[in-house]
């Protein structure tokens, strides 16, 4: 047999965002994926992003968790199995089940997710199992539930196509839900709808925005207080939900001072919100991360509630969902306080029915510790065994450092993940390795509901289980197998689907009883559905008849009085956090595509010019950021896109990316009330120059082993890069560099002592292996230059920093899917090229993906014609 002789492309759902864009994946018979969108799926007919695009490049096995470890060492899975369910049956045996936890994963399948869940609250008893959404939508759930009596998304991603205004609120859309955005540009582009961005900082969503309003951060209760004030002033209340007169009253109490904004601005917002009856409010983690989130969300549905602008073609609010199966885990309960199938944990009825269905021995009765608790109970030592799947929480929750510790220090850790080497896998007791997108069968729900395959492409490699499995197999050896002992997941599915049926007769939105019976086959070929799927229901927008959930069947409003952030003087500013256009979350998969790391490869602060003068920082100087919780050094990046005392970071650096990076080490574990979901958006932090005695940059062919006050590693198609700052030089720059590069040979050295510069090449026949460049300032060199250069030749102008005459230096990626750099886009402006069309045609920028394109139209709009 040919064994790279193409097979069928396999129909599955991108590893990613909540979009959930369909992809046709390719195995190339050598391990590889080709990788296309589906122009069938009904989320992107096509489409895909950049990240999606690269899926291919994330599925090579290096660096891959192959078999399971026990205290760092290679075990079988019996082994860890065996112990696994040794140590969590006897610590609940000792000190009951409330002493054991799990923290797991809105990128879990919803098969592996529903089987983790029926395992701690049916089964040890116990409802101690959180998951990142927490730190993600849970002000979305618990704002849901009040408004709704329930959890439900009520529109679809065609009424951002339908509506007459879009008002994107804490949101950037464009480079979180990339292909969602697109198909609203296209709507604008065809139809002029109007686009709002409330937003403190001037993203790459506004590109399309007819309005930006650089709200005051945190303010965004208060603005749409205003909002409902004037719905009623204008007579356009047209609904009757309780809690009406009272959520009136704090609208009208507010005053628009805390908004920041201008009255023009303010009141075009109101006459577009207003004047439009189709009208999509999308929201997403500017409005969810803070600590007054879930009263945030509801001053949101107020005024979709207040209108009956809900539920209708091109109406209502919208929770963007960020992980790929953020809607399953809602789905399948699994939140600390939820039951599977939407049902509640605070209800006897609806526990108890769940319990019959499960056979179950010792249900949860009351709702577990939430994830900044979670980890807090961690650290006291009443959790004494935790398993944590499918999450980097060492990095990702607030207080990282602290997390950190408290898993460092907990009796008996347990981590599910692809990869050893995560900051959070490097502590566990056992390791389990997990299979990962491409190689694992099962379902996922995007952001409108709809639920669609995941399938397997490549073989599991080594050793490595799905998810679902493991965990059944951990069920069966603490004694309940008979419960557990699905043959794949498509039984599991179909077990769901039943539950869901027992759910919907007790009143749930969430039924998908219809796929009880699914059989091994039917699951195969399952093509996309919206839920609900059953008898009664099927699919749709939900809440447009004006019933809801709550037992009268009327909605609720709720009465919110903005809550405004108390300063700190010692700590003045305040500090913004979230995601770049191609990384994704702590990089353990993105960072290993090269086209990834081209945009941005190092952990940065976005800082106002103001703020950079006062604090005498220069731009790509390096920061210090600190407060009592935490300290991280970023590359400054003065920019007006933020305002003075809101700088902004990215989450996305980790210690294996970037030790110094790590943002959560300063957030504090500020939760909202309401749903326990943390601030993310406001550290209070003080900022001052990182002292660097020195700066480098250095590409290798292999992985660096840097030793310096900062670095920041990224990878490149043939090796790596880093860039390095230390506050003290070393004693022998060949020997440091001998070091980083772990080679031994003597390297070629240019040294130009009156400008402080220092430039060390390693070769070996004649070919680049390793450069280190280093200065007093930072290292100002055309990085794409240097990181062509490896493997290459070793030409002379090399150590002199230059490209060879023939080698045009494209400078700093700006299309990542086609490698368009932006001098290459800037020259062809130059030349002429007037339009994002224009130079798609002309240089290919642009013309896959479309992420950069607001990048392309800011270049030109920066360039004289
Ligand atoms: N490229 C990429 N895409 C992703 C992800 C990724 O890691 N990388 N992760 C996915 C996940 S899990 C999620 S949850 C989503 C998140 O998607 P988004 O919520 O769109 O992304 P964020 O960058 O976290 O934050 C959105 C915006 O909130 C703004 N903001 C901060 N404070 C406030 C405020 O007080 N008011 C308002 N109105 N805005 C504020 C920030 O400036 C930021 O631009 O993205 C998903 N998509
Ligand atoms: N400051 C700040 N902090 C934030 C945020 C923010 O905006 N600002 N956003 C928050 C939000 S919204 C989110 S969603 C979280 C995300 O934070 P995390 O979920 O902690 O981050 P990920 O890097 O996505 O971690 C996923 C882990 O699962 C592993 N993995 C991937 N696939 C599989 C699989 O199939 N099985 C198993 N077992 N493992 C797998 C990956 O290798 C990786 O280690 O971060 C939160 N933290
Ligand atoms: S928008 Fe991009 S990351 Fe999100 S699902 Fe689609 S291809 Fe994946
Ligand atoms: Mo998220």
């Amino acid at each position: 047999m040919n064994m790279a002789a193409p097979r069928p492309a396999i129909r599955t759902t991108c590893a990613y965002c909540g979009v959930g864009c369909g992809v046709l994946a390719t195995p190339d018979g050598l391990g590889g994926l080709g990788i296309a969108g589906d122009p069938e799926h009904p989320a992107n007919f096509g489409r895909l992003c950049v990240k999606g695009a690269a899926l291919g490049e994330t599925v090579a096995l290096d660096g891959r968790l192959l078999a399971p470890r026990i205290h760092g060492r290679e075990a079988g899975w019996d082994a860890a199995l065996d112990l696994v369910a040794r140590r969590f049956s006897d610590t609940i045996a000792a000190h009951g089940p409330d002493s054991v936890a799990m923290y797991v994963s809105g990128q879990l399948l919803t098969e592996d997710y529903y089987v983790a869940n029926k395992l701690m609250k049916g089964f040890i008893g116990s409802a101690n199992i959180d998951t990142n959404s927490r730190l993600c939508m849970a002000s979305s759930v618990a704002g849901h539930r009040r408004a709704f009596g329930s959890d439900t998304v009520p529109g679809l991603y065609e009424d951002l196509e339908q509506a007459d205004t879009v008002v994107l609120v804490g949101s950037n859309l464009a480079w979180c839900h990339p292909v969602l955005f697109q198909r609203l540009a296209a709507a604008r582009a065809a139809r002029g709808t109007r686009v709002v961005v409330i937003d403190p900082r001037r993203t790459a969503t506004c590109d399309i925005a007819d309005l930006h309003l650089a709200i005051a951060p945190g303010a965004d209760a208060a603005l749409f207080n205003l909002l409902l004030a004037d719905i009623d002033r204008r007579g356009l209340v047209a609904a009757d939900p309780a809690g009406l007169a009272e959520a009136l009253a704090a609208a009208r109490a507010t005053t628009p001072a805390a908004t920041g904004l201008p009255h023009s601005a303010l009141q075009r917002f109101l006459d577009l919100w207003c004047g439009s009856a189709r009208v999509v409010t999308v929201y997403s983690q500017g409005i969810n991360q803070s600590d007054s989130g879930t009263d945030k969300v509801n001053a949101i549905l107020n005024c979709h509630l207040a209108t009956g602008r809900i539920g209708r073609p091109g109406m209502g609010p919208f929770s963007v969902t960020g992980q790929p199966n953020a809607m399953g885990g809602r789905e399948v309960g699994g939140l600390a306080n939820m039951l599977a199938c939407h049902l509640a944990l605070e209800n006897p009825a609806h526990r108890a029915a769940v319990q019959g269905f499960w056979a179950a021995p010792r249900m949860a009765e009351k709702p577990g510790l939430k994830a900044v608790d979670l980890f807090r109970a961690v650290e006291a030592g009443r959790i004494k065994a935790l398993w944590i799947i499918c999450t980097n929480p060492a990095v990702t929750m607030p207080e990282a450092d602290r997390v950190a510790r408290a898993i460092a220090g907990c009796a008996f850790t347990v981590v599910s993940d692809l990869f050893a080497t995560t900051d959070t896998a490097r502590l566990a007791h056992v390791l389990l390795p997990a299979t990962g997108w491409g190689e694992k069968d099962g379902t996922v729900t995007n952001s409108e509901r709809r639920i669609s395959r995941q399938r397997r492409a490549l073989p599991a490699p080594g050793q490595a289980r799905d998810d679902w499995r493991i965990l059944a197999d951990v069920a069966a050896r603490m004694g309940w197998g008979a419960a557990f002992a699905w043959q794949g997941p498509a039984e599991v599915f179909a077990e769901h689907a039943a539950l869901s049926g027992v759910a919907g007769a007790l009143g749930s939105d969430f039924d998908i009883s219809d796929h009880a019976g699914i059989t091994p086959d039917a699951y195969e070929a399952m093509q996309p559905f919206l839920w609900p799927q059953s008898a009664q229901k099927r699919g749709g927008r939900f809440f447009g008849d004006g019933r809801f959930h709550h037992p009268d069947g009327r909605a609720r409003m709720v009465a919110v009085t903005p809550a405004l952030p108390a300063p700190d003087p010692g700590h003045p500013f305040r500090l913004n956090t979230g995601r770049v256009r191609d990384h994704w979350h702590t990089m353990t998969r993105s960072g290993r595509a090269p086209r990834l790391s081209r945009h941005l490869a190092e952990p940065f602060l976005e800082l106002h010019p103001q703020d950079a003068a006062r604090l005498g920082l220069e731009p790509a100087t390096l920061a210090e950021i600190a407060n009592p919780l935490g300290r991280a050094i970023l590359r400054v990046l003065v920019t007006d896109r933020v305002a003075p005392g809101h700088p902004f970071a990215p989450m996305h650096w980790t210690g294996e990316t970037a030790p110094s990076g790590r943002i959560d080490a300063l957030v504090p574990g500020l939760a909202d009330p309401v749903s326990g979901q943390p601030a993310l958006k406001s550290a209070a932090v003080a900022i001052r120059p990182f002292p660097a005695a020195w700066y480098g940059f250095a590409v290798s062919t292999r992985a660096m082993a840097p030793d310096c006050d900062y670095w920041a590693s990224a990878t490149l198609p043939d090796g790596f890069q880093a860039e390095l700052a230390g506050t003290a030089p070393p004693e022998d720059w060949a020997q440091a560099a001998q070091r980083l590069f772990g080679l031994d040979d003597p390297p070629q050295v240019l040294r130009d002592d009156s400008r402080g510069i220092l430039r060390l090449a390693f070769a070996r026949r004649g070919r680049v292996q390793a450069a280190l460049f280093v200065a007093p300032g930072p290292v100002a060199l055309s990085r794409s230059h240097l990181a062509a250069a490896l493997g290459n030749p070793c030409e002379p102008g090399l150590l002199a920093g230059r490209p060879g005459g023939d080698r045009p230096d494209g400078g700093a990626v700006v299309c990542a899917c086609l490698g368009v750099g932006v001098n290459t886009i800037l020259d062809g402006i130059r030349d002429g090229l007037a339009s994002v069309e224009a130079i798609g045609e002309a240089l290919g920028a642009g013309t896959s993906c479309g992420s950069c394109r607001p990048e392309l139209r800011a270049l030109l709009a920066r360039q004289p014609a």
